[in-house]
């Protein structure tokens, strides 16, 4: 659990870097707490992927607390703001007790980290002691089936395939008979995030998700939705699309490691009530953390 904490605050460095730099610099010019004040502390929250809409709400929560508090002294405000970050994030312990037999089904655009994330998923579930039977239903892409067989090779998982371009709904169908036969405690599905356009990729994955509910009615079912955090306020608009044609139960947060725009975790708990329950920070098998609002929102300020 150390090394897992540890991963996560070396992997929100440029994170942290960029928040504290910010805040030290605007903290250090104000001798007293004016509108200037929270207008630069704003615009730092927007730099850092926080969003607008929830920098802004967090800005408005700052004035009132500080008016209703009578906080007069600068250095105050790195307190009270950490404290509404931190509320923000803690929506609540996500749950992901996934009891057997479950189904997930994965979905994000193209090159978000599906795959990698199923890889590493499926793992933790059987390092949990859990059988997994994982369904490659991305057929698009032959490639994209091999690379899913790599990670269950190396996981002991059995993995249920068709031919490349043919119907995942088809392989859907037969990895839950699968599942069944062979009393999986856990059916996670990959899916393509390309598709010719948005529309037939929406409607594919409202089908996979219909026959995991008319085959698999006895299972827990649950939509994860992968999100990359480098490309910060474009995930955020990935989610909202998606939000619309499935019933998204959580977000899988990847490629933590390396980037500044780590913000976009406040953002999204924020603004998509979807609550974040995996966070991915780098490609080995073993980079995947459940999401702890404390522990994030500690190692992104460096109070650790
Ligand atoms: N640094 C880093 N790289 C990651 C992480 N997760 C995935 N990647 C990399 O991102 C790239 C894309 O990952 P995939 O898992 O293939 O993404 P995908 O969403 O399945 O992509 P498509 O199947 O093409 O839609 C790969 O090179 C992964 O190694 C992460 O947490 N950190
Ligand atoms: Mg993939």
């Amino acid at each position: 659990m150390a090394n897992f904490f540890q991963k996560m605050v070396d992997s929100l460095g440029k994170t942290r870097k960029q928040l504290q730099s910010g805040l030290d610099s605007i903290l250090s010019r104000f001798v007293s707490i004016d509108e200037e004040l929270f207008d630069e502390l704003e615009e730092m929250l927007i730099l850092a992927d926080v969003g607008s809409a929830t920098s802004s709400d967090i800005m408005e929560t700052l004035r009132s607390r500080v008016k209703a508090e009578r906080v007069s002294d600068v250095a105050d405000i790195r307190r009270l703001l950490i404290e509404e970050i931190t509320k923000i994030l803690d929506a609540g312990e996500p749950d992901i007790s996934y009891p057997s037999p479950s189904a997930i089904l994965v979905i994000g655009v193209n090159g978000v980290g599906k795959t990698t994330s199923i890889g590493k998923l499926t793992n933790l579930f059987m390092s949990q002691g859990k059988k997994v039977v994982v369904a490659a239903a991305d057929t698009f892409r032959a490639a994209a089936i091999d690379q899913l067989a790599i990670w269950c090779e190396r996981c002991g998982a059995l993995m249920i395939r068709h031919q490349e371009n043919s119907d995942p709904a088809a392989v859907v169908y037969d990895s839950v008979a699968s599942a069944k036969s062979r009393r999986a405690d856990i059916l996670i599905c990959d899916t393509a995030g390309r598709l010719q356009n948005k529309k037939n990729l929406m409607e594919e994955l409202k089908k996979l998700f219909r026959v995991l509910s008319t085959q698999f009615p006895e299972a827990q079912r649950e939509v994860l939705l992968v999100l990359d955090a480098t490309t910060g306020q474009n995930g955020l608009n990935q989610a909202r699309i998606f939000k619309e044609v499935t019933d998204v139960k959580g977000v899988i947060l990847t490629k933590l490691d390396g980037t500044a725009k780590g913000g976009i975790i406040i953002a999204i708990q924020n603004e998509l009530n979807i609550p974040v329950k995996y966070i991915c920070t780098g490609e080995a098998i073993d980079d995947i953390q459940p999401f702890n609002a404390r522990a994030f929102a500690g190692a992104m300020f460096g109070n650790v």
